[in-house]
């Protein structure tokens, strides 16, 4: 029960979002801990990032049976996913089921944007603000707002001019759009666009395309699940949650340890067909060396250029779209279904915005430094300011008036990816310093929130009323996290959202840890089993332990 005596009532928990993270962080705290815990979501109804992107297309890159709940046995034995990657209206059913069934609804406020939260050191609690007014008191603070949850909606000089329709892919309207007939102009080919130009160019009169950095994707080869392969998978979830656990990036299929060049020329090219025609990112899962070692990877960027090269009949098309400046999977490695045939349809035009940057929005269309574009709607396929835009968003202030955005300002800090010094009390599930986005995310969220839950609980059977990171935890967590993105190529695509490079402005940090999920796991039960090490425990204002 809430405690009363303080105005508002204070709750043991306020979780804000009702995605895979808030929603499972709400059954763990209320249902397993039994404490008052209460969930607000700005959308008006549970999804989190699948409520908000509906654009066309909109597919997970994880398999169906593995981007899942694996907490409940019954849950994955009664919930049947008919495709190999889950549409978004799928993933949404799922979500609204898990809802449901754990009867989650009653505890979270819908409709309830938090617009401010700060720390109250004289009553160690968090009070919280809604848009519409409301305030909300609790001893901890549990920020599940995803990690791609902020659109970047690129500041175009002439937006507000623009007499048709824009849009955004990640905040796309519930009744859908009908291009039927319209000019449409798409900004941006990452993992979103990839997936939408398909699917908008079969409706739309005319798509042009405007890329700014040529992308690797692989097929997805997405199919109706076979009744066979629902029966496996319901036969052998055991086994397929243990290794989504011990894989680096928490997927169900494992990388073989062999190298790029231990095999023959012959072997690799059987190697990379056979694993082009198994198709999604088990692309990656041939060779164990492809994300670390350049020159092996450059096998695996150019098989794949070559299959653009093979697909894409209009040499100039072609060209643009396999002259890829990054390693391949160093930027966030999108699959397809049907984007390089797409570009061969008469109504699909590519414009290079690389050599000929957009310059303005014209009330009919996009202009760039070589030509103006006449187009009925915008659609802008540019992602998200990812990590750390969903948290500075929620504009928090901790310890003694420190706001996140100056206490990020150089970039985020945080211990673990999971607390953030000068903010006692409040906890981040898959915050920028944890495996996260390099991960197949419910399983990183499921760690999170059970690693969140044993903690609290901890924390009020001794009696601690704060906890936080300690400084120096907080600078050799970052150092690890350093060091583990330069074993791997990734912070070698200059333009990538892991790096904060898409946004303007934004610090240029690795925001990820790339170390692999299995080893951050490890370090986090290490950490609580050894008495919370790094972070600084505290009763009545004294430390603990
Ligand atoms: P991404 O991967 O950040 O892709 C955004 C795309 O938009 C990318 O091609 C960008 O080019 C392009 N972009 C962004 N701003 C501009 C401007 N100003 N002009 C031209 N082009 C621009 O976002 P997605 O939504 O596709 O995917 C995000 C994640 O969601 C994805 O990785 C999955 O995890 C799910 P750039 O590469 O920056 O040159």
């Amino acid at each position: 029960m809430p405690d009363t005596s303080i105005n508002p009532p204070v709750l043991d928990a306020l979780i804000i979002g009702a995605g895979f993270s808030g929603m499972y962080q709400l059954l763990c705290l209320r249902d397993r801990l039994g404490l008052s815990a209460l969930v607000l979501e700005a959308g008006e109804g549970v999804g989190g990032t699948w409520y908000w992107n509906r654009y066309p297309g909109a597919r997970c890159d994880s398999e169906s049976h593995s981007y899942c709940y694996s907490f409940s046995p019954e849950l994955l034995q009664e919930w049947v996913w008919t495709e190999r990657y889950p549409e978004q209206p799928e993933i949404m059913r799922y979500m609204n089921h898990v809802a449901d069934r754990f009867s989650l609804r009653r505890d979270i406020r819908f409709n309830t944007r938090v617009t401010g939260a700060s720390w109250d050191a004289a009553e160690n609690l968090w009070r919280v603000e809604t848009h519409a007014g409301q305030h909300y008191a609790a001893r901890y603070l549990i920020a599940a707002v995803g990690c791609l949850s902020t659109a970047n909606v690129p500041k175009i000089a002439g937006l507000d001019s623009f007499e048709g329709r824009w849009l955004h892919t990640g905040e796309w309207p519930h009744e859908g759009v009908d291009f039927t007939g319209l000019r449409v102009g798409q900004i941006g080919t990452g993992s979103t666009g990839i997936q939408s130009v398909p699917v908008i160019a079969e409706q739309a009169g005319h798509l042009t395309v405007f890329q700014r950095t040529a992308n690797y994707s692989t097929p997805a080869r997405n199919a109706p699940l076979t009744a066979e392969f629902q029966a496996w998978v319901k036969a052998n979830y055991g086994d397929i949650t243990q290794t989504m656990r011990q894989t680096r990036n928490g997927h169900w299929f494992r990388i073989q340890d062999r190298s790029v060049f231990s095999v023959s020329e012959e072997e690799r090219e059987a190697a990379f067909e056979r694993a082009w025609e198994k198709g999604g990112l088990q692309f990656r899962s041939e060779f164990g060396d492809i994300t670390t070692n350049l020159e092996a990877n450059s096998k695996a960027a150019e098989f794949i250029r070559r299959k653009i090269r093979e697909t894409v009949t209009d040499p100039e098309k072609a060209r643009l779209l396999s002259e890829i400046d990054h390693p391949y999977a160093a930027k966030r490695p999108p699959i397809d279904s049907g984007y390089f045939e797409a570009m061969n349809r008469d109504n699909v035009t590519l414009v290079d915005v690389k050599a000929n940057p957009i310059v303005a929005i014209t009330p009919t269309g996009i202009r760039t430094t070589a030509a103006e574009y006449e187009v009925d709607v915008i659609v802008f396929a540019t992602g998200f300011d990812a990590m750390t835009g969903p948290l500075l968003r929620l504009n928090i202030t901790g310890r003694d008036g420190l706001a996140l955005s100056d206490a990020w300002a150089a970039g985020p800090r945080s211990y673990l990816g999971l607390q953030v010094e000068g903010f006692p009390n409040m906890f981040t599930v898959t915050g920028p310093g944890s495996p996260s986005v390099l991960t197949n995310m419910p399983v990183a969220i499921e760690q999170h929130v059970e690693w969140i839950t044993q903690a609290i609980a901890h924390l009020r059977a001794e009696g601690v009323d704060r906890i936080e990171p300690d400084p120096q935890a907080v600078a050799d967590w970052l150092v690890k996290v350093d060091e583990a993105a330069a074993e791997t190529l990734l912070p070698q695509a200059s333009s990538s959202w892991y790096l904060g490079a898409n946004v303007p402005g934004k610090p240029r940090v690795f925001m990820p840890y790339a170390g692999g999920m299995a080893k951050y796991r490890e370090i986090c039960d290490r950490v609580a089993a050894e008495g919370y090490t790094g972070f600084v425990l505290e009763r009545d204002g004294a430390a603990v332990g």
